[in-house]
């Protein structure tokens, strides 16, 4: 079966110069060697051949002698995970300077590739690739996805396959939303009733190990590393804390275990403010993490503190940013944190409906960045329309093209483009129980948010985009995903 090679026009997230060379085309066979000219390309090129061996059956060798039939990864290109991508009828050649730049090339060059290329048995099919030369670089530095494993809980695999669904449009962090009031999900070693106690219930009735432990997080922090993403773990303070309080008496002001909470309200838990083990517990929280946390950041939260009164909620943020940098990483929070700081190195995510917040844009303006996840364009778990059983809709309904639709650059009054950090799609989990769930929610709309993280604002059209993503599908078939065949888009599955 002589499949027609895909078109280079189909390409999510879109990149910067795309130049198909026409009548040319390079057919990959079991003899196509996979060469390093440059050793940044180590784990790009293992993935590249681990996702081609399932689907091709070919065991293409990894080797740094030249070849004549080859996917050569070279140096060159020296923007920021940038790439070039050079497809003739002789081979495919990748530039780049940093292994994140090769990555991009192997996620492009992936969806250059039949959609059968995705399947994990082996297909009949010729595996042309379009002859094109692509230049390409990310808008923003920060392509973000956040995954909420406290409401319900996933398992490793389940959140694997989540990180490969999300390389795939080139997101290159996973913020894990890791305590809430209804789970904490990760052991700290110092306080381990945390997870005896509060790791063991969710949304709903079930019940069981709902964490990991900190083996099974390191693994998901490289396996996220060996698909180019960074991990950014998440702890909510000082509010969305019932887990913990369920776990430890002396965590309440009333120094009485609060019941675990299995339902979906919020804002209504606080840590105590005035209490010394409060700040004992959360660095002892803050350095475990730390240390088996590679990337730069430690997101604490800071949300919907509605018990906190405002003089509390400062003075805890006074004490709890300086441990996040005591311990060598830098603090995200959700927007609120940031009036009660004027330290310009915290990176304020930004989750309101408005387009303008005062505080921010003060902060913008002292310097600090901005990574945008509104909740009305971006959150994954509002419903697409009033009849999607899933989600939510407190911030309104949200179709993929209320989540294309919206400039990053120019989204937040007084947040110029040179603040904005980049674009992060949250997937809160209160309706979200199975891996089919999150698919459904995240699929199209997370590819739009990936696009919006990336490309240029030039090539932003929706009409272009819906087709792309409609020719896109025809690997999330292959794949199984359980997309949304949204009425927006013109879908050639
Ligand atoms: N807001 C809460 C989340 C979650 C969400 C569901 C933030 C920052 C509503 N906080 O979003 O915990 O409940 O859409």
């Amino acid at each position: 079966m002589t499949e027609t090679a895909p078109s280079p026009q189909e390409l999510v997230p879109q990149p910067v110069q795309v130049h198909p060379i026409p009548n040319a085309t390079f057919t990959l066979t079991p003899d196509t060697k996979i060469v390093l000219a440059t050793e940044a390309a180590h784990h790009p090129a293992a993935r590249l051949a681990e996702v081609l061996r399932p689907s091709t059956g070919y065991d293409l060798e990894i080797t740094t002698e030249p070849s004549s039939n080859a996917i050569l990864f070279d140096t060159g290109e020296t923007a920021e995970e940038g790439y070039e991508l050079d497809v003739t009828a002789t081979g495919v050649t990748i530039r780049a300077t940093t292994p994140a730049g090769h990555f991009n090339a192997v996620a492009t060059l992936r969806q250059l590739l039949p959609p059968e290329v995705e399947a994990k048995s082996e297909q009949p099919v010729e595996w042309r690739i379009p002859g094109v030369r692509i230049e390409d670089h990310p808008r923003y530095p920060h392509r973000g996805a956040m995954l909420d494993v406290t409401r319900h809980f996933f398992t490793p695999d389940q959140v694997k396959n989540y990180i490969d669904q999300l390389a795939a449009f080139k997101i290159n962090h996973l913020h894990l939303h890791l305590s809430d009031d209804q789970g904490w999900r990760l052991e700290i070693k110092s306080w381990p009733q945390l997870t005896n106690i509060g790791g063991r219930t969710e949304v709903g009735t079930r019940t069981g190990d709902f964490f990991y432990t900190q083996a099974e997080y390191k693994d998901l922090v490289e396996y996220a590393r060996a698909r180019g993403m960074t991990v950014i773990p998440e702890f909510d303070m000082p509010g969305h804390t019932n887990a913990a309080q369920s776990s430890y008496a002396n965590l309440n002001a009333d120094n009485t275990r609060r019941d675990p909470y299995t339902g979906i309200e919020v804002g209504f838990s606080s840590l105590a403010i005035h209490e010394d083990i409060t700040y004992e517990f959360i660095e002892d929280v803050i350095r475990e993490v730390a240390a088996i946390t590679p990337g730069p950041y430690l997101h604490i939260g800071g949300d919907e503190a509605l018990t906190t009164p405002d003089a509390d909620y400062e003075a805890f943020m006074t004490r709890a940013l300086p441990l996040v940098e005591k311990y060598g990483k830098t603090a995200i929070g959700w927007h609120e944190f940031i009036k009660t700081t004027t330290d310009t190195g915290p990176v304020v995510q930004f989750w309101n409906q408005t387009t303008a917040d005062e505080n921010v844009a003060a902060a913008a303006k002292r310097g600090t960045r901005v990574i945008l996840s509104p909740a009305n364009r971006v959150y994954l778990d509002m419903k697409y329309t009033e009849d999607t059983e899933l989600g939510l809709k407190w911030a309104g309904v949200v179709e993929v093209r209320d989540s294309y639709d919206w400039d990053p650059g120019s989204y937040l009054e007084g947040v110029p483009e040179d603040r904005v950090l980049g674009v992060e799609a949250p997937l809160w989990t209160e309706t979200a129980e199975t891996p089919a769930d999150l698919e459904f929610l995240a699929f199209p709309r997370l590819p739009a948010a990936a696009e919006l993280g990336w490309s240029p604002r030039a090539t932003h059209d929706w009409d272009d985009f819906a087709r792309r993503l409609g020719a896109q599908a025809r690997r999330w078939k292959v794949q199984g995903i359980n997309y949304y065949r949204s009425p927006q888009v013109p879908w050639q599955d």
